[in-house]
């Protein structure tokens, strides 16, 4: 059950749309959505006692695990909640964190996340809280924070030390680890933009427009990251990101700039837009904001203005009065747009492909694996003396590092006949 809160006199931007969004982006099956107006806060349960005794009904009566709230509710509110209506009741807040937790990928990103969740736990962790199973709704209980859950205050204490302690040594290593992650097998582009924007939409769109070849390398990566193929070109890596935020509480911002720190290993930036918000100017600025704060503005951006299906517009490129590509017009929904914006996004970061031939002899088992890692194998024969002649696509690049390093390694592959660029 979701239950947004209007306070008199404060605007309601979007009548809890993002909320709805973040919930069901969260996993929530939405049995109840409710728009509650109150003039004030009540210091005991956010709600009038009238309108909690209405929820509790109705959690029992829809059989409710979890009640999620779009206001940040003190410890002693969600506790007094929770009793009441007798079901886990997650704030805001929590929610939000519960969306960092399964979407942090890098080391800082996790180690902020798991901060953030126990040191609101710990204000939240009281004797008697267990009268509500755990395993019912997961919401807010996922992630690193969870398995903390049965432990007391004091290792909690302890945890948040250890923490604090190693996200310190964390940053006093990005520099070293910024280098490492230039080796990054692929060029990556991620996606980003405002919540609601359509960026998972787009994501799985264009992952299943694009000559996807499901292989065993990319097949264990994280679900928000797919390799994605343009003809022509070499794949490229796809990351899908978390949403950009209205009125982030304040102690979740730095938990929110880790978990989008990966975006600095990006190549190039998709800045995903709902054309059809009608704050959509405001959000870009935010967007553009937020990535300059984490160092991400100096690295190339496209622009692509989603939901043309609802705004009318014609789909596909948008020049600018230079004559350079300022936009993508798409409808991630639709399809309409992806053949330019795949062709944009190659362009820009995809290099070039060619269609090679090698015969190995069986000493060279290492050069054989490693064409198998970084080469896509079209054929691959035996002969009887053990020998293996391989037909590959690779990326131009690659494979003029590969070829100095065979020639200086006084490698024996043959190279038969002269390498010509593949069809993709
Ligand atoms: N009409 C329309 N709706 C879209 C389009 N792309 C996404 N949406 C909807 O917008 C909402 C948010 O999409 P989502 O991909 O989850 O946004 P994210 O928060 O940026 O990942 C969902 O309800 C989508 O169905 C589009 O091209 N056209
Ligand atoms: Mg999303």
């Amino acid at each position: 059950m979701l239950v947004h809160v209007v306070l008199h006199g404060e605007a309601d931007p979007d009548d809890g749309a993002e909320f709805f969004h973040l919930a069901t982006d969260s996993g929530a099956y939405v049995l109840e959505f409710l728009s509650v107006q109150r003039d004030r806060p009540d210091p005991a349960t956010f709600l009038g006692r009238g309108k909690v005794a209405e929820l509790a009904e109705q959690v029992s009566d829809l059989s409710v695990d979890l009640v999620l709230f779009d206001r940040v509710l003190s410890p002693v509110q969600e506790r007094n909640l929770e009793r009441a209506l007798q079901c886990r009741v997650v704030d805001r807040v929590g929610l939000i964190l519960d969306i960092f937790a399964r979407r942090a990928r890098t080391h800082e990103g996790k180690l902020q996340v798991e901060l953030a969740q126990l040191t609101r736990l710990r204000t939240r962790l009281i004797r008697g809280w267990t009268h509500l199973e755990r395993q019912r709704g997961g919401i807010g209980l996922r992630g690193p924070g969870e398995t903390q859950l049965e432990t007391d205050r004091r290792l909690i204490g302890e945890r948040i030390r250890s923490l604090r302690g190693r996200l310190v040594k964390v940053a006093a290593h990005r520099a070293t680890q910024r280098r490492a992650r230039q080796r990054a097998p692929l060029p990556t582009v991620a996606l980003v933009g405002y919540t609601n924007a359509g960026k998972s939409s787009l994501f799985n769109t264009l992952t299943e427009s694009s000559s996807y070849a499901a292989d065993h390398l990319f097949a264990t990566l994280d679900p928000a990251i797919r390799r994605l193929q343009v003809a022509g070109h070499e794949a490229i890596l796809l990351a899908d990101t978390v949403g950009f935020l209205r009125d982030l509480p304040t102690d979740l911002i730095a938990a929110f700039r880790a978990t989008l720190e990966e975006v600095n290993q990006a190549q190039l930036l998709l800045h995903v837009i709902d054309g059809s918000a009608p704050d959509r100017d405001a959000q870009i600025a935010a967007v553009d904001a937020v990535l300059k704060e984490i160092g991400a503005d100096g690295i190339p951006r496209l622009l692509v203005l989603n939901k043309v299906d609802l705004t009318g517009d014609a789909p596909g490129n948008v020049y600018e009065g230079s004559g350079s590509l300022m936009a993508v017009r798409v409808s991630a929904c639709s399809g309409a747009g992806m053949p330019e914006l795949l062709q944009a996004m190659a362009q820009r970061v995809g290099r070039s492909m060619l269609r090679a031939e090698l015969t190995l002899t069986p000493e060279e088992g290492a050069l054989r694996a490693r064409l198998h890692r970084m080469a896509s194998i079209v054929e691959e024969n035996f002969d009887e003396l053990g020998m293996a002649h391989l037909i590959f696509d690779i990326d131009d690049l690659t494979w003029r590092r590969m070829r100095a390093q065979m020639r200086n390694s006084g490698c024996q592959a043959i190279d038969t006949p002269p390498t010509i660029p593949a069809d993709g």
